[in-house]
């Protein structure tokens, strides 16, 4: 972590101590530490190529006709995507399930959108996070933390 000065005149300052009390954030330093992360995801989200890890979730029926079967095949075909899924049987019939993507954003959008709008997927959700090591991914250096 780097420590930084910067210079906001006063109704700047006064809108990050109402935010930061609204929503419950410990100091100024975190409040405008996650306005940066919103701003770095916004410009993640306007670009096609860039790197992200994704949530993507959906109800569905599994009775549905030939659905799970579709689905299961439209994690195979993007299984350079597909990093893990979960599956809970909400009843009888209702299945939820919550994928994790991961994947140049273009194509994470466009596997979800192939979900999100098959017939019988209802609630479907993209969650869109860029990739975290994105700006020195570039450089192929190995990791440097333990997991
Ligand atoms: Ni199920």
């Amino acid at each position: 972590m780097e420590r930084i000065t910067i210079t906001i005149d006063a109704d700047l300052l006064a809108f990050v101590d109402r935010l930061s009390a609204q929503k419950g954030y410990g100091s100024r330093s975190e409040a405008i530490r996650d306005m940066l992360r919103e701003a770095a995801q916004a410009e993640m989200e306007a670009s096609a190529d860039a790197p992200c890890v994704a949530t993507l979730s959906y109800v569905y029926d599994h009775e549905t006709r030939d659905l799970a079967r579709r689905l299961t095949n439209q994690q195979h075909d993007h299984h350079d995507l597909s990093v893990a899924t979960l599956h809970v049987h909400l009843d009888r019939h209702e299945c939820l399930e919550v994928s994790v993507l991961r994947g140049p954003s273009g194509h994470v959008r466009a596997f979800a959108d192939g979900v999100i709008s098959q017939r019988g997927v209802r609630h479907g959700q993209l969650h869109l996070l860029p990739e975290p090591d994105a700006p020195e991914a570039s450089h192929q250096h190995p990791h440097d933390h333990d997991h």
